[in-house]
């Protein structure tokens, strides 16, 4: 505690060192606040500012698209979306009070993800602020590590297997695939030829398992799932772990998150999904057996329960923006683990859905 005193004084004096009468402002002139976008934070250069004009100095230093909005005491301003090393800047007149500053990107999905922070602004009448660092990313990431999260899911009504087929929103999907850089190739292959096409056939299993959000890394993961595909063959998943490493398009939020709008226009996850709201989504490692016989200790499995986004009876896909619909959908995407052969099955892939499930 005495050394975090002597902190506080010796980072004061610096202040006062630099700034002279700060944080008094100079008529006339804005304070300036630099703000660092980046997957998944905002990172601002100081927690704190005295009233008046604030000219905020952001740079996108992520991989995807960012935008930033500032809230509070009445006032809500964004700025457009930035690409990528991009900068722009935003001059505001703030009242004390507390400011929430954060990603809008994505109906806020990016700011589900952490982009999401803080600015106090004080009297500039009152003592100085102190000289105090924006809070770590670390102590937050901690605060969130704290709470745990469960849910149980079920599968439910017809069970539905999608195979390879032309994607039908491509002219929806083009503006965002832009934006996906090097997987951008990939993903134009899928738009003729993918797992999210209206190629459906009915076939029959189950599924069920639990999950729970405990923050960074500690998530963890338990279901079965079981179903019959076209050809006949019998498939069984057993999950018992998450994935958990992050690539700039495909957060894997330390395997399970709760509630997040993503996929579409969020630039989050594929766009090749409309945009959706979910229950849950995961990402997870699992054994999978075909017929009884182990095919892989290390499928990798991406599930989610989300808003529908297909039509009733012949299951095509229905919306673009399909997030205000009834979450009820139940997605299982199953591909081989890292460097393994694709699986016997039509597009080396198994993507299955229970059209009515349930999560508690
Ligand atoms: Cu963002």
């Amino acid at each position: 505690m005495y050394r975090e005193s002597n902190g506080v004084w010796a980072g004061m004096v610096v202040a006062v060192a630099l700034l002279g009468a700060a944080p008094q402002p100079h008529p006339g002139v804005a304070y300036t606040v630099n703000v660092k976008l980046s997957e998944w934070n905002v990172v601002l250069s100081q927690a704190s500012v005295a009233a008046g004009p604030v000219t905020f100095v952001i740079t996108n230093a992520g991989s995807i698209p960012h935008g930033l909005e500032v809230e509070g005491q009445g006032i809500e301003q964004e700025i457009e979306t930035i690409q990528p090393g991009a900068s722009d800047t935003l001059t505001l007149t703030l009242k004390p009070g507390s400011y929430e500053v954060y990603c809008p990107v994505g109906s806020d999905s990016h700011k589900k993800l952490g982009m999401d922070t803080h600015l106090k602004v004080v009297s500039a009448t009152s003592q100085a602020p102190p000289a105090a660092p924006a809070p770590s990313e670390m102590s937050e990431a901690h605060m969130k590590a704290e709470r745990v999260q469960t849910i149980r899911v079920r599968g439910g009504g017809p069970v539905i297997q999608i195979l390879p087929g032309p994607f039908p929103f491509p002219d929806s999907a083009a503006p965002i695939l832009k934006a996906f850089g090097d997987e951008r190739e990939g993903l134009e292959s899928q738009v003729k030829n993918g797992p999210y096409s209206n190629n459906v056939v009915r076939t029959s299993g189950s599924f069920a398992f639990t999950a729970w959000d405990k923050g960074a890394v500690r998530d963890s993961v338990a279901g079965v799932a079981e179903f019959a595909t076209q050809d006949g063959a019998r498939w069984k998943l057993v999950m018992d772990r998450v994935q958990t490493k992050d690539v700039p398009h495909h957060p894997r939020f330390g395997g399970v998150i709760m509630g997040l709008y993503y996929h579409g226009v969020t630039q989050v996850h594929t766009p090749l999904v409309p945009t959706i709201n979910s229950a849950v989504a995961l990402w997870a490692f699992g054994h999978l057996y075909k017929n009884d016989v182990l095919v892989t200790d290390n499928a990798m499995v991406h599930v989610m329960l989300l808003s529908r986004t297909r039509r009733d009876g012949d299951f095509a896909l229905s919306c673009w923006d399909c997030s205000k619909n009834k979450i009820e959908e139940l997605q299982l995407q199953i591909l081989p683990g890292p460097g393994e052969p694709k699986f016997d099955a039509p597009g080396g892939f198994l993507f299955v859905n229970w059209e009515q499930s349930q999560g508690r």
